[in-house]
C-alpha cells in the first residue's frame, strides 16, 4: 500500500461544520476581503505573501473617507476607477461558486443561506448568489454626491477626473461605497441585524473582522444560538471565540464544505 498523506488539520472542524449546516434551517455568511483574494483581488488589511495588499501602498484613513474624497477627490476617483475595473475583469474563484450552490441546496431544503457582504466587488452576485446584503454598497455603481442618484460608468476608465455629476450642476460622481464614519444603507443593516438573529450557523468567511458593525454580527448570531465557524487562513478577534475555526483558503473549505453535503 503506498504511504497516504495525512488528513488535513481542518477535517475534523469541517465535518462538524458540515453536520450543522446538514440540520440547519437558516444559514448566514458573512463574508470579506479574503473570499475575493483567490480571484486576484488585493484585500485591505491581509499579509498574504504573493499580492499587494491594497492598504499597503495606501493608508486607508487617506483614502476611504468622505473627508479624504472632498479634501482630494481626484486622486480618491482615480484609484476606485483602478479598483473599479480590476473588479470587473476578475472573474469569481470555487469560494464564490461553492456559496452559489449552497443557497440552492439548502433552499431545496426549504432553508435558506443569507450572505452578507463587505465586499463591494460584485462576484458573489457574478457567482449566481442571489440573496446578498451588501453592506458597504458596491464600487460598479457611482453616485452624485448631491442628489444620490445613481448611474453605471462604461467599462472602461473614466476620462475626466473628478467625475463631474450629470444630475447635478455643482455635484460630483463617487462610488456608491461606504466610507468609514459613514452610515451603512438602513435596510441592509436591518436585514443583517434580522438574519443574524435567525441564523442556526453563521460563517465568518475571509475577513479580518475588525471593521463595525459588520464584525459584530457574528456575536449576535452566537447570542441567538447559532453555531458559528470562521474560515480563515490568519487568527482574527474572532478565532478563540467560534464553535469551529478553519484554517485555510475560502476557495479550498467551502467546495469542502459543499462535497461533505452533496458528495456525487
Ligand atoms: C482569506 C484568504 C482566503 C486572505 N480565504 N480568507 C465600534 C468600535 C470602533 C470603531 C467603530 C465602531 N463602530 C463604528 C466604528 C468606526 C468604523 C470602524 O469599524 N473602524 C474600525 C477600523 C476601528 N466603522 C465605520 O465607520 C462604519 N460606519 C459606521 O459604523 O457608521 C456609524 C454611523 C451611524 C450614523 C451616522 C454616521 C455613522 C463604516 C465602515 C465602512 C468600511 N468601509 C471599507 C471601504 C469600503 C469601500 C472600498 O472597498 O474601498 O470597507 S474599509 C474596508 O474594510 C472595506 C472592507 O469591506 C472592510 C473590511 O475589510 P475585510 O473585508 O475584513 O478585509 P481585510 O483585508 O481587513 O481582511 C481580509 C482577510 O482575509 C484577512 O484576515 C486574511 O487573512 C483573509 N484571507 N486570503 C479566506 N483565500
Amino acid at each position: 500500500m503506498p504511504p497516504t498523506d495525512p488528513p488535513p488539520p481542518w477535517l475534523p472542524p469541517l465535518r462538524r461544520l458540515a453536520a450543522k449546516v446538514a440540520a440547519a434551517r437558516h444559514v448566514v455568511v458573512l463574508t470579506g476581503a479574503g473570499i475575493s483574494a483567490e480571484s486576484g483581488l488585493a484585500t485591505f488589511r491581509g499579509n498574504e505573501r504573493d499580492m499587494a495588499s491594497l492598504w499597503k501602498s495606501f493608508d486607508p484613513a487617506s483614502l476611504a473617507t468622505p473627508e479624504a474624497f472632498h479634501r482630494d477627490p481626484e486622486t480618491v476617483t482615480r484609484w476606485y476607477d483602478w479598483r473599479r475595473l480590476g473588479c470587473l475583469a476578475a472573474q469569481p474563484n470555487p469560494g464564490h461558486t461553492a456559496l452559489a450552490a449552497l443557497e440552492h441546496h439548502l433552499e431545496r431544503a426549504g432553508g435558506s443561506l443569507t450572505i452578507l457582504t463587505q465586499n463591494v466587488d460584485r462576484l458573489h452576485h457574478r457567482a449566481g448568489s442571489r440573496n446578498v446584503v451588501e453592506l458597504h454598497g458596491d464600487i460598479l455603481n457611482w453616485r452624485c454626491t448631491v442628489t444620490g442618484r445613481t448611474l453605471t460608468p462604461p467599462d472602461q476608465a473614466f476620462e475626466r477626473f473628478p467625475m463631474p455629476s450629470p444630475f447635478h450642476p455643482h455635484g460630483l460622481l463617487r462610488p456608491n461605497v461606504v466610507w468609514f464614519g459613514e452610515p451603512l444603507p438602513e435596510e441592509a443593516l436591518q436585514a443583517a441585524f434580522q438574519a443574524a438573529n435567525q441564523a442556526d450557523v453563521f460563517m465568518s468567511v475571509g475577513t479580518s473582522a475588525v471593521v463595525q458593525p459588520a464584525a459584530g454580527f457574528l456575536q449576535v448570531a452566537a447570542a441567538a444560538g447559532a453555531f458559528t465557524t470562521e474560515i480563515n487562513p490568519q487568527a482574527t478577534p474572532l478565532t478563540s471565540t467560534v464553535d469551529a475555526a478553519l484554517a485555510a483558503p475560502a476557495g479550498v473549505i467551502l467546495p469542502a464544505l459543499m462535497a461533505q453535503l452533496a458528495p456525487h
